[in-house]
């Protein structure tokens, strides 16, 4: 990359030494994610104060110099992906997190923060930043904001948007901005700290965060259903909407799902596994009181609303029972190569959208093992194609790419998105016109020439320029 010796020796006075990696075998590794794409980095920076980051930026500015903004990499669009040359910036060694404000319910952390340590630390205080997804033991609090991750309690608490205060972020200019300042109301004109949030890293970059909390479920509990079909699956929904509880997941996966992950990952179901599909419902309650939960259950059994149902009696049973939802994208990686999708529709239309992608995919006649999954309460289904052993990795690709038109016509006729809670990155970027207008996507051009005028941060993410 042209002027990259110049930049790099020119942070070699604000950098430390350790702090500059130039060896193509480790650099790789900073520039791919979970979509496994062919990385190729220029070099590594990692930063460990948000001054080194503006320096770093402004100097990269200067010197038109590609950076590539970069989490814990288990995003699934490539929007951490750095390809051609870039410039990797990791913030993994700004990982600060803060004493707990109990008064605000709020906690300040550096980007580099890994989730299930955010978790952990606010646990001890007796709450919660809600966001939480199979891999929140590697993923960093910076790579969740810019993509606004989902992940699986979305039913109740929404998405990564909602559960924020305050962002600091540095300009390609090398500016750093505090957006919002703690505040919960400031209703002054155009909010810039949710413009950057699921931006992607493509127009500043997060260094600190002061994230809203909320309490910790007093009471929760963890149920597992086997269901005929996916009208019972919505049935149960719609019932248990009303139940004596919240719902705070329902999560669904089909019959290849779970064997899957009994198969590969060895791990037990304790209800049967001959059913088409299954349901992880897990509900919060205020108080201790099991016999009203048990009681709704009796009634779903006696009704036949499903197959099979139980509740887990030990936080043993309700491991396991998590184990089985959230080892299913493990489980698929190590069977073979795989796409995924991750689709958006309002959950009124759950069942007639999945009917007809399913009968769409046998009418097809592909070589390819679907795998049907992800959040049924939200409306956000997973549909993950996977290689068969005697299929070749081009008719893979081939027949991948037939399905893929194929369900995104069908999505655009239910009015869905293409990505509901991945993010757009590099692989969604040519079907963004199936989930923004024209206009639109004219105006996130005109906010990309606002912030990065020289197309260096993030390049080929989202949008094309
Ligand atoms: C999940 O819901 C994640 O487990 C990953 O969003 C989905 O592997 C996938 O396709
Ligand atoms: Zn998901």
């Amino acid at each position: 990359m042209k002027n990259l010796k110049a930049f790099l020796s020119a942070l070699g006075s604000h950098l430390s030494s350790e702090s500059i990696l130039t060896d193509p075998h480790e650099c790789n590794a900073y520039g791919t994610d979970w979509t496994r794409q062919v990385a190729n980095v220029s070099a590594v920076l990692l930063p460990r104060s948000t001054d080194q980051v503006a320096k770093i930026l402004s100097l990269a500015n200067e010197l038109e110099i590609q950076i590539v903004p970069s989490g814990g990499r288990t995003g699934l669009a490539g929007g951490a992906v750095a390809s051609k040359g870039e410039v990797v910036l990791s913030l993994s060694k700004m990982n600060r997190i803060d004493s707990v404000d109990r008064l605000s319910k709020t906690v300040r952390v550096q980007s580099g923060a890994i989730t299930e340590a955010v978790h952990e630390h606010c646990k001890q205080s007796g709450l919660l930043w809600p966001i939480d997804l199979a891999a929140k033991g590697t993923c960093e609090i910076g790579g969740n904001l810019s993509t606004n991750a989902g992940g699986v309690r979305v039913i109740r608490y929404g998405m990564t948007r909602k559960w924020v205060t305050a962002l600091q972020v540095v300009t390609m200019q090398g500016e750093i901005i505090e957006l919002n300042r703690n505040l919960e109301k400031n209703n002054t004109g155009y909010d810039l700290l949710q413009l950057i949030i699921g931006s992607e890293g493509t127009l500043a970059v997060i260094t600190e965060a002061t994230l809203k909390l909320t309490r910790l479920p007093r009471f929760k509990n963890i149920f597992l259903f086997s269901v005929t079909s996916l009208e019972q699956m919505a049935r149960l929904c719609e019932e248990a909407n009303f139940g004596p509880f919240h719902i705070t997941a329902f999560e669904f996966f089909s019959q290849k799902c779970l064997h899957t992950v009994q198969e590969k990952l060895k791990r037990i179901s304790r209800i049967g596994d001959t059913a088409p599909f299954y349901v992880l419902m897990e509900i919060e309650r205020s108080s201790n009181d099991l016999s009203e939960v048990e009681e709704w259950l009796g009634k779903i059994l006696e009704e036949s609303l499903v197959v099979d149902g139980s509740l887990a009696q030990s936080s043993e049973d309700e491991k396991a029972s998590w184990g089985l939802r959230e080892g299913i994208t493990e489980s698929i990686a190590v069977t073979g190569p795989v796409r995924k999708y991750d689709v958006a529709v309002p959950v009124s239309q759950m069942v007639p959208f999945l009917t007809e992608g399913q009968k769409m995919f046998s009418r097809m006649n592909l070589s390819i093992d679907l795998y049907l999954f992800g959040h049924f309460g939200d409306g956000s289904p997973h549909f993950n194609l996977v290689k068969k052993p005697d299929c070749s990795m081009q008719e893979f690709s081939n027949q991948c790419d037939r399905f893929e038109i194929e369900l995104f016509a069908l999505l655009k006729r239910y009015g869905g998105s293409v990505s509901a809670e991945h993010g757009v990155g590099n692989l969604k970027k040519h079907w963004v016109t199936y989930s923004r207008t024209n206009r639109e996507l004219e105006l996130y051009r005109s906010i990309k020439k606002a912030f990065d005028p020289k197309h260096l941060l993030n390049p080929g993410k989202i949008l094309d320029i």
